[in-house]
């Protein structure tokens, strides 16, 4: 599906197509390595707020040799303290809209993945990161900070520390490093990227409605909660799920051996 048949225009730089139930959303700015303008982050907004209705997954990915060099630092030049602030609230909802969307989220990562483009990917539910990916935050050595959601999600992520060593010595991650601190979720070879990020996010998309709900909307929040607090939400999250008619019906299916086996794949 081509953008003009989403329930919203997105600008050039966004390019989103739709195959079946799975909706891929391309930052297409190469000529600028898809660094994000203040459209951009407008139309992400935008197109997580109308996700068409059959869509049960989204697979975000860059164009070009990059993922994404993060803000676009041309903008940055006149905004004062006040813009700045009301500038990072738009990243913050934006982003929020990918984590806590309708659907979950799979980034398909390659080249640099640095700045605010960390951010968007940390955004995601999972992270496929092709061979030369690398992450950085290169906000220090420019004399800013992250405003996209870092602080919140990267200590999460990675922790405190890691955090505080990419800003302060300008510390970067291959894609391979990251599988061992958590931000790469998959390692694959270049150019395997969006075939991976494809299938992991059929996979998600044949998920029941209400486990994907509950992974991405219960899961983060129960793992901030009190441990008495989580095990309550976590007992009502479990008991809605299965009372869900589709898990009876699979779980019917397995019981009369038409469920699939779990293998090790
Ligand atoms: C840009 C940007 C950008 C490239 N804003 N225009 N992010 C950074 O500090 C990363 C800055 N970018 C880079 O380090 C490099 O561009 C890359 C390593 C990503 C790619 O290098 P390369 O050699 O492939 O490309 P290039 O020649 O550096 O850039 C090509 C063009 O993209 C060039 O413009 P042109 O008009 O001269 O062709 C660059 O100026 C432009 N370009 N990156 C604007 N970021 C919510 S707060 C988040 C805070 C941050 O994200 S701070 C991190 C900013």
């Amino acid at each position: 599906m081509a953008s003009d048949r989403l329930a919203v225009s997105l600008p050039d730089s966004l390019r989103a197509e739709q195959q079946g139930q799975v909706t891929v959303l391309r930052l297409s700015r190469a000529q600028k390595r898809n660094a994000l303008d203040d459209e951009m982050v407008a139309g992400i907004d935008a197109f997580f707020s109308h996700l068409p209705d059959n869509t049960a997954a989204v697979v975000i990915c860059g164009e070009g040799e990059h993922f994404s060099a993060g803000l676009d630092l041309s903008e940055l030049k006149e905004r004062d303290v006040r813009e700045g602030i009301a500038h990072s609230g738009r990243w913050h909802r934006a982003f929020e809209k990918i984590q806590y969307g309708r659907v979950p989220v799979v980034a398909v990562l390659h080249g640099a993945v640095v700045g605010g483009g960390l951010e968007l990917a940390a955004a995601a539910h999972v992270r496929v990161a092709e061979r030369s990916a690398y992450y950085a935050l290169p906000e220090g050595s420019r004399g800013i900070y992250v405003g996209g959601g870092g602080s919140v999600r990267l200590p999460r992520l990675i922790g405190v520390a890691r955090m505080m060593d990419m800003m302060l010595t300008g510390r970067t991650y291959s894609a391979e490093e990251g599988l061992a601190i958590g931000l790469t979720t998959y390692l694959v070879d270049s150019g395997k990227g969006l075939a991976k990020g494809f299938e992991l996010a059929q996979r998600i998309a044949a998920n029941t409605a209400m486990t994907n709900f509950a992974v991405m909307q219960a899961l983060p929040r129960i793992a901030e909660m009190t441990p008495d607090a989580g095990f309550a939400m976590e007992a009502l999250m479990s008991s809605m799920a299965q009372a869900d008619p589709e898990a009876k019906a699979r779980l019917k299916d397995f019981l009369e051996k038409r469920g699939p086996k779990v293998t090790r794949s």
